[in-house]
């Protein structure tokens, strides 16, 4: 019995994470304080995985607090891709408004002064020809959702797709 109310949960989990991440909605505008500013998603030079002497470091996501007062913990805020690869930020990690963090591929250490965190992989996460992004809250609903394509919404061809100024 505790096993199938186990293997139900993680289905319930697996499902909840499914209907957040089923269809794209890129015209939607959320009410959300955070959001994507903008994504460097093909890192300069050619890609090279390795940690050390790799450049997945150059590879970031811009997350900025757009709200005028309200300070946001990013503790529990998720990020997805397209193909369901994800990143969970598990440390307080306050935003004030205006704030922002660049979240980079790579090791390295979280720090609020230098806005940055590491996802603590040296992969690649975001496709250099498509993909989309998804800023999920704690509760599961969506902050900010964006589908780009190299073609389509990087006209300079410079690797990096501004979404909110
Ligand atoms: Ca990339
Ligand atoms: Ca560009």
């Amino acid at each position: 019995m505790r096993l199938r109310y186990a293997v139900a949960t993680a289905a319930a989990a697996t499902g909840m994470l499914a209907t957040v991440t089923a269809a794209p909605a890129q015209a939607a505008e959320y009410t959300s304080e955070l959001k994507v500013k903008g994504i460097q998603y093909d890192a300069p030079g050619t890609d090279d995985n390795r940690c050390i002497g790799g450049n997945t470091k150059n590879e970031y996501l811009t997350i900025k607090n757009y709200s005028s007062r309200t300070t946001v913990n990013l503790r529990g805020y998720l990020v997805v891709d397209a193909a369901g690869n994800r990143y969970t930020f598990t440390a307080n990690h306050y935003l004030g408004p205006g704030d922002y963090v660049n979240l980079r591929g790579g090791r390295g250490t979280e720090s609020d002064s230098g806005n940055v965190a590491y996802r603590q992989n040296c992969n690649f996460m975001w496709n250099n020809d498509k993909d989309t992004i998804y800023l999920i809250k704690p509760s599961r609903a969506r902050a900010d959702v964006h589908t780009y394509t190299k073609r389509d919404n990087d006209r300079d061809g410079n690797g990096y797709i501004t979404y909110h100024g």
